[in-house]
């Protein structure tokens, strides 16, 4: 089992799509083991976004992911990082196929949705920006039986 960080960004609240996505991971069959609506922090923006920090779209980015709260998730599956990822579609929602969450709902490279982490290691990393380990829940699904062979 991986686990994976995923964010609801503040366009994906405000438009009213918490419950759409959510659905979606629910019904992958993937198991949402941290929850909670936030106000993201200046100093844990610039951490999270950390690689991008040369970048142009940087402060954009900075600006954008603290306005307005997010719904800051840990996810887990077998291969719950790829999963997410081909569920969230390309980052620029130009490119996204239609199916995924970015090529269903998403217009603007910088309103695309949701975040989810490119890498295992970078899960870890993101997870522990985000959450300490007493926020996260052990369970299984009752389903299971019926979404891994
Ligand atoms: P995130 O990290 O938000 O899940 O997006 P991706 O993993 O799919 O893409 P990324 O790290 O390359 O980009 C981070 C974030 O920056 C915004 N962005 C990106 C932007 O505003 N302008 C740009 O030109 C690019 C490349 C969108 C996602």
């Amino acid at each position: 089992m991986e686990q994976t960080y995923v964010m609801i960004k503040p366009d994906g609240v405000q438009r009213g799509l918490i419950g759409e996505i959510v659905s979606r991971i629910e019904q992958k069959g993937l198991r949402i083991v941290a929850m909670e609506m936030r106000m993201i922090t200046d100093d844990i923006a610039r951490r999270h976004y950390a690689e991008h920090v040369e970048k142009d779209f940087f402060k954009f980015l900075i600006d954008f992911i603290t306005s307005s709260p997010v719904v800051c998730m840990v996810v887990e599956g077998e291969n719950a990082v790829a999963a997410m990822r081909m569920m969230s579609g390309a980052t620029d929602p130009k490119d996204a196929s239609v199916g995924t969450i970015r090529g269903d709902f998403g217009l603007d490279v910088g309103r695309n949705l949701i975040h989810t982490a490119d890498s295992l290691e970078s899960a870890e990393r993101e997870i522990t920006i985000h959450f300490t380990g007493d926020e996260m829940v052990e369970y299984t699904r009752a389903e299971e039986t019926w979404v891994y062979e």
